[in-house]
């Protein structure tokens, strides 16, 4: 009997050490997870990626490829190295297909982007307001439209789009070159092939009896020197001179038909991942780099018109009077187009460029 009480009360004993152990091991589980918790928080809190992906067209040798490399730089500076951009030059994020880059921004692919107007409005047509032929006579009329309200509205509209717009940069100026004729008249225009982008630069080049042809900035040179097409127009210290267009085009005529804006932009779910203190940092660092950027546009462009003479260019400059008729001829190409575009924002670039006259 005492034997059996022995056995009922070691039996016993062991269960109850074993239901024990069992105890004891809930907060030896929890004891991990509990140690990971900060971890993760911080985590968290910080959702920042090893590298941020920021897409151009150009190279980063360019005004604009530059403008970019800057904006990368002072990013990290002011984040205190937290946020970490490279620039991806030359449209390689896209395979060349330059239109493709603000679309990729808006689904999240590639998170910033360095880019002109002309190849985001396929994507948000109201930055076409920046193409409409000859708007703008001067870089005076340029700064007053984009310290219009139209021009802060056209940033705001990039939230449609799940992007937020931070900042404007400067392509320049498009100045018409190519290897046929000096251009003086639209007459000088006739059927000369010219290199353009989106619907609008066809529609102005047909208006004025050119023979558009939309191709990748990627292949132009290419295309010039094998004489594939006549022409091309680009900004002359932005594009022309850092690309050796004067190694392939014989005349220029600067025109300022069009003035090529750059908007800097960021996918909206990545700017909503960094902390208010990151945002205003990154921030920041896009007005800063930008103004540097558009600085070292307008530098420089005496010697680059002497740069191209020296190189062979025949350079012609018209008068507002010169211009007049070629404004003329594209009224209604201006006009189709300015009715795609928000109304407000036309109203406020148009009434800034008035203001100054
Ligand atoms: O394709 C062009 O002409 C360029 C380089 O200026 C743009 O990306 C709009």
């Amino acid at each position: 009997m005492k034997k059996f009480l022995t056995i009922i009360i070691t039996v016993l004993l062991i269960v109850s050490l074993v239901a024990g152990c069992g105890g004891q091991q809930q907060p030896q589980q929890q004891q991990p997870q509990q140690s990971q918790q900060p971890q993760q928080t911080a985590q968290e809190e910080l959702k920042l990626k090893s590298e941020y992906k920021l897409t151009t067209n150009v190279a980063n040798e360019t005004v604009w490829g530059q403008g970019a490399v800057k904006f990368a730089e002072l990013a990290k500076e002011y984040t205190n190295g937290k946020v970490n951009i490279k620039v991806y030059p030359s449209a390689q994020l896209v395979g060349g297909d330059q239109m493709r880059q603000a679309e990729m921004v808006q689904s999240g692919a590639i998170d910033f982007m360095l880019n002109s107007t002309i190849n985001i409005a396929p994507t948000i047509p109201d930055t076409n307001v920046f193409s409409l032929p000859f708007l703008f006579p001067s870089y005076e009329a340029v700064d007053a439209a984009l310290a219009s309200d139209g021009a802060k509205k056209l940033l705001g509209a990039f939230d449609k789009y799940n992007m937020v717009g931070l900042a404007y940069g400067e392509n320049g100026f498009r100045e018409v070159t190519n290897n046929v004729r000096p251009i003086k008249t639209p007459d000088d225009m006739k059927g000369i092939k010219m290199r353009v982008v989106t619907p609008i630069y066809v529609d102005i080049m047909r208006a004025l009896g050119a023979n558009p042809i939309a191709m990748n900035w990627g292949e132009v040179f290419a295309a010039l020197q094998q004489r594939t097409i006549d022409g091309q127009e680009n900004p002359i210290v932005g594009i022309i001179i850092p690309n050796k267009i004067y190694e392939v085009q014989k005349y220029l005529t600067n025109w300022h038909y069009s003035y090529d804006a750059l908007i800097l932009a960021v996918n909206k779910d990545v700017w909503n991942s960094f902390p208010a203190d990151i945002q205003e940092q990154l921030q920041k660092a896009a007005n800063d780099a930008m103004k540097w950027e558009i600085d070292l546009s307008r530098q420089g462009l005496e010697d680059g018109i002497k740069l191209l003479k020296d190189n062979g260019m025949e350079v012609t400059d018209l008068t507002p009077e010169q211009i007049q008729p070629f404004k003329d001829k594209t009224k209604d190409v201006y006009k189709k187009y300015a009715e795609q575009i928000d109304p407000e924002i036309v109203k406020s670039f148009e009434d800034a460029v008035a203001a100054l006259k």
